[in-house]
């Protein structure tokens, strides 16, 4: 079973449109989809914005449904100079860019007897890459960091660069990331560049939500033809 998992209805419906919907289950106040796609079996959600509800989603998956690994495509705001909107980014490795227990001496991010950084699953990071390499699209490479926040200011999103060496933010990431890392379920974080983080980014997200989540979400339908259940 192959979990992919959204954050909104935007990014879920382009991939939805792509699979053969076998079966809606509603639980704890959400809707997931079980799916085929190539013989595969899928488990499909939305989780609604942010963190907790990312978690509480990617749990159902995993503990559920079975999920043996958890797929995201969606959007975010970049970080990197380089990427403009439309660009696909991928996950080295996810943060929580609003956890703060530095007064303790913590590093900015850590929890105590969990971590600042969650890898992400080279095996299907490396599978993105030669897709990538196989269609000509230019896929970057990072860590994304996550926040319960939309990030509209230059100011915030230079400190999140400088303190986590992100290249791209969102609000979901870091949280899946801690719970496939609880799980020791492999973990692929697909993004496609929806604004620029900065002054302005609500109105840039606005227009771009649908066209960015669609390049996502048809990056992930090429990936999937390449990856196992298992
Ligand atoms: C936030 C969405 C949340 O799931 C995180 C989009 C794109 N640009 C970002 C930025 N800062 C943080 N995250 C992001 N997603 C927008 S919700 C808007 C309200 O919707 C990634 C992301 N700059 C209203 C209903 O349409």
């Amino acid at each position: 079973m192959i979990g992919i998992l959204c954050a909104m209805r935007e990014e879920l419906e382009p991939v939805l449109e792509k699979v053969e919907v076998t079966e809606i289950i509603e639980y704890a106040r959400n809707r997931f989809y079980k799916a085929k796609f190539q013989n595969k079996n899928l488990i499909l959600a939305y989780s609604k914005i942010g963190k907790v509800n990312s978690a509480t989603t990617a749990t159902i998956m995993i503990e559920k449904f079975g999920a043996k690994k958890i797929l995201f495509s969606g959007v975010a705001g970049a970080v990197d100079a380089d990427l403009k909107i439309g660009d696909l980014v991928i996950a080295t490795k996810t943060c929580q860019h609003d956890v703060d227990l530095t007064v303790f001496g913590y590093d900015p991010g850590f929890i105590p007897e969990s971590k600042v950084y969650f890898e992400c699953d080279e095996n299907l990071n490396s599978v993105a890459k030669k897709v990538a390499e196989r269609l000509g699209i230019k896929l970057k490479e990072g860590i994304i960091a996550s926040g319960d926040q939309f990030i509209h200011s230059k100011e915030k999103k230079d400190w999140i660069k400088k303190t986590f060496n992100a290249v791209a933010i969102e609000m979901e990431g870091g949280a899946v990331g801690c719970v496939t890392w609880t799980f020791d379920v492999p973990f692929f974080m697909l993004r496609a560049i929806s604004d620029t983080a900065e002054e302005g980014a609500g109105v840039d997200f606005d227009k771009f939500l649908e066209e960015s989540s669609k390049v996502s979400a048809q990056f992930l339908i090429e990936m999937l033809k390449g990856i196992d259940e298992e």
